[in-house]
């Protein structure tokens, strides 16, 4: 990643106004990312904007505070002027232009220099500087990175920590993935000695859930997940799915089912299971699986979605039996014998 790396140093030292993005419903490696690089390239004495196409989940918006983020969704022609009068576009934790949703037509159409800092698998070539790292656990950690590489880790302040910290805590499932590595670690010891208090950060983002929340997430798991796992002809795949009547039942939030299809490959012998949830728009699927099980192609292939090889999101226009159906078809392709 040389050469695009020392074109983005040539870029920071070149261009004023910088405005960065992450993807719709941003998670924690998203807001972590955005807020992480707001403060990296202001302590850097640049103007710097960010927006983003809708709220994060509430145990993460805390983080944008000071950064006077605008939401497509709510303020569209503040954000439209804000791509207008930027120099540079950073776009962060998303490989394709459609993972910022009704925003898309801006980033297509901005004027200025595109940057691409991401993680997920296959990017589509859309920026003119792309720094893709696959293996990186998170775009956070991948930011710290170049910073590293570009010999301007001087601009870490602990706001910046702090937010990287979320985004490698939140996209590590608490630093417990494959993509965990050595330097992970070496990464996180550092921004603890740059001063951050991680156990705090894990107490606003892990010890935050409303009732309402809890109690969905009991429902989901005793009474709405199927496992395929019975017989000798079982696969070590389970399902949830919740209708648009389940989410509303316990007034689903955004951010109130994240995390919750890895309770599936939780439980004893699993190798992959699938969140299925009706949306508004269609139905939404979140892949996760382990060990020699991929989903991402599979995601993609079958249900316009993709990712990383152990975690792909996916999306189906047609109902939620006919998913399920389908679903449940392709199993043998998920798990070949
Ligand atoms: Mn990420």
């Amino acid at each position: 990643m040389q050469q695009p790396l020392e074109a983005l140093k040539t870029l920071l030292q070149t261009d004023q106004r910088f405005l960065l993005i992450a993807h719709k419903s941003p998670d924690g490696d998203a807001v972590g990312s955005l807020v992480g690089m707001f403060h990296l390239l202001k302590n850097l004495g640049k103007k710097v904007e960010v927006v983003l196409p809708d709220p994060p989940a509430v145990n993460i918006v805390g983080f944008l505070k000071g950064t006077d983020c605008l939401f497509y969704s709510s303020d569209s022609n503040a954000v439209e002027n804000r791509f207008m009068e930027a120099d540079c576009l950073i776009c962060l934790d998303f490989n394709a232009i459609s993972r910022v949703g009704y925003m898309q037509y801006l980033l297509a159409g901005f004027q200025g220099k595109k940057v691409l800092i991401d993680h997920h698998t296959e990017p589509e070539n859309f920026a003119d500087i792309t720094i893709s790292e696959v293996s990186c656990s998170s775009t956070c950690q991948l930011i710290y990175q170049c910073f590293e590489g570009m010999d301007l880790l001087s601009s870490m302040d602990q706001h910046a920590a702090r937010c990287l910290y979320l985004g490698m805590t939140t996209d590590t499932g608490s630093f417990r993935f494959p993509s965990v590595t050595a330097k992970t670690h070496k990464i996180v010891a550092d921004l603890i000695e740059r001063g951050i208090e991680q156990w705090k950060i894990h107490q606003e983002v892990f010890d935050n859930n409303s009732v309402d929340q809890l109690q969905l997430r009991g429902f989901a798991v005793s009474e709405k997940l199927v496992l395929l796992n019975q017989g000798s002809h079982g696969f070590p795949f389970g399902y949830i799915w919740l209708t648009k009547d389940d989410l509303a039942r316990f007034n689903y939030q955004p951010g109130d089912t994240e995390g919750l299809v890895n309770t599936i490959l939780s439980i004893e012998g699993m190798k992959a299971g699938v969140l299925i949830q009706e949306k508004s728009d269609g139905i939404k699927m979140s892949f996760r699986s382990k060990d020699e099980v991929h989903v991402n192609q599979f995601a993609k292939k079958h249900f316009n979605g993709g990712g990383h090889v152990y975690a792909a999101g996916g999306f189906s226009p047609d109902s939620m039996d006919v998913t399920i159906s389908k679903l449940l078809s392709l199993m043998h392709e998920l798990f070949p014998r």
